[in-house]
């Protein structure tokens, strides 16, 4: 069969990129159109998103795209978009944007879990969700922002999750993918739909939101202004598994079923894949979450405060080296055995992170970091440390035998935090693709075009496709 192209829009909570990907029948070869940065905007006392600027970068990505594949005389098969979970952009009945996403490490939503359950038991919110408690899920930001009035929630007409905000903006079709949706904490995993009651008491109801779909839904064509600007013609939108982490397990390279992956990047997304949610009293004290993936999978992780960390407190550390290898070749010279829990929710979205760092080893009776390579020392070792906490927990709730640890995603390249991590879990690490995000996302728009069949085909393809590198413990 002919080879065929597809585009991979990937956003992550600090940098974006456009893909394009390459099916050659068995693999994907992929090739990087559009890289960028977006930083958060504060505004008015609150962090926002640029969602005019990221759909301009898309535009510009996609212009590339479609100069590209003129030159090869091809065409592309299909778009995908998948983005960072949770925050959602409002939009008016013309199509018009109402106002700017809050930026889920706003702090505005700071305390309000238990607020929310003075009404309704946390219990009863897990049972219903199986979702993680995290003070930003989209049911606490649209229960903070809906108590003020005057506010684009009450202005507009449609709210929709970033990955289909773009999608709209791109379209001109509101859908709710099932992916991003879940990890909302407004979506019931067993009965596949937003949560009526959960719905009122936010009052808000399930026509605000755009059709619930699933991924490899065909979203719609471009719009005849966004064909003409970028060059592409008449290309679909499908929607992909839009929660970036979706994506990013659906291109885990694993052979067998006995795996647990390790997400690593702004977050350390620590779980495994099952057949269906897991939900009861350990995991819930542990908070640990059920989120949805592919073909009525679920992601049973936790969410670990993940290399965030490390990039912020790179930015304050004056002698630190440019490059992300040479810093992290520091590593061996210190000898600092301070360590942090990185999910301490001082290292939320502190004014400093170095400070932050400092502030908790004075509390906890600890050396304090002095040398930019004491400060890789601690934060690694904090994180392998982390890692074989929250895996311990993980074996416990887990129905399966865990074997293997696949790391996906840009921390995959660290090799002392993944040698740290093999030695920490006494398990084989199996390091790659960095780009796993794009590779899902790919990988779904693949089989909306019926060139691959199942998630254990696609896994093939992911195999196929990618270099990995083991490490085995010491
Ligand atoms: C990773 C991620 C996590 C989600 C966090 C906030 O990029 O999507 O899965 O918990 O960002 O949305």
């Amino acid at each position: 069969e002919s080879a065929t192209y597809y585009i991979a829009v990937d956003l992550g909570a600090t940098s974006g990129r456009l893909i394009l990907a390459l099916f050659d029948g068995e693999k994907i070869s992929t090739e990087e159109l559009h890289r960028f940065k977006h930083p958060m905007l504060p505004i008015a006392d609150h962090l926002f998103w640029n969602l005019p600027g990221l759909y301009h970068e898309i535009l510009t990505g996609l212009k590339t795209a479609a100069e590209k594949l003129n030159s090869l005389g091809a065409k592309a098969r299909s778009i995908g978009i998948d983005t960072w979970g949770c925050d959602v952009a409002y939009f008016h009945a013309d199509g018009t944007l109402a106002g700017l996403p809050y930026c889920y490490r706003d702090p505005h939503t700071t305390g309000a879990v238990d607020k929310f359950c003075e009404d309704m038991s946390k219990e009863t919110v897990y049972g219903k969700t199986g979702i993680q408690f995290m003070d930003f899920n989209t049911l606490f930001q649209l229960y903070t922002i809906g108590k003020d009035q005057g506010n684009a929630l009450h202005n507009s007409d449609k709210i929709l999750f970033i990955p289909d905000a773009l999608a709209y903006m791109l379209t001109g079709e509101a859908v709710t993918e099932y992916t991003v949706a879940s990890t909302s904490q407004i979506l019931n995993p067993t009965t596949g739909r937003l949560d009526d009651e959960l719905l009122a008491r936010i009052g808000l109801s399930e026509d605000r939101f755009g059709k619930l779909v699933n991924p490899g839904h065909r979203i719609g064509s471009l719009t005849p202004a966004v064909q003409q600007l970028t060059g592409l013609g008449e290309v679909p939108v499908i929607a992909v598994a839009g929660h970036d982490t979706a994506s990013a397990v659906i291109g885990v390279p694993a052979k067998d079923a006995n795996f647990a992956y390790l997400s690593c990047g702004t977050w350390s997304l620590l779980g495994i894949e099952t057949p269906k949610p897991i939900i009861n009293e350990k995991g819930f004290a542990y908070n640990f979450t059920n989120e949805g993936g592919l073909d009525g999978t679920i992601r049973y992780l936790k969410n670990i405060c993940g290399m965030w960390i490390f990039e912020r407190a790179r930015t304050e550390l004056k002698d630190a080296p440019a490059s992300v290898a040479d810093l992290c070749a520091l590593y061996t010279e210190s000898d600092i055995d301070s360590t942090i829990n990185p999910d301490d929710p001082s290292f939320a979205n502190p004014a400093s992170m170095t400070q932050a760092i400092c502030d908790y080893c004075e509390r906890t009776g600890q050396k304090v970091p002095v040398t930019v390579a004491d400060y890789v020392r601690l934060i690694f070792r904090s994180l392998a440390l982390r890692y074989k906490e929250v895996l311990g927990w993980l074996r416990e709730l887990s129905p399966k035998e865990i074997n293997t640890l696949h790391v996906i995603g840009g921390g995959s390249l660290n090799a002392h935090l993944m040698q740290l991590t093999a030695n920490e879990l006494q398990m084989p690490v199996v390091a790659g693709p960095t780009e796993s995000t794009a590779l899902g996302n790919v990988l779904v728009q693949l089989r909306a075009d019926a060139r691959v069949s199942d998630l254990s085909e696609m896994r093939k393809v992911a195999i196929n496709s990618t270099e990995t590198k083991t490490y085995l413990p010491q």
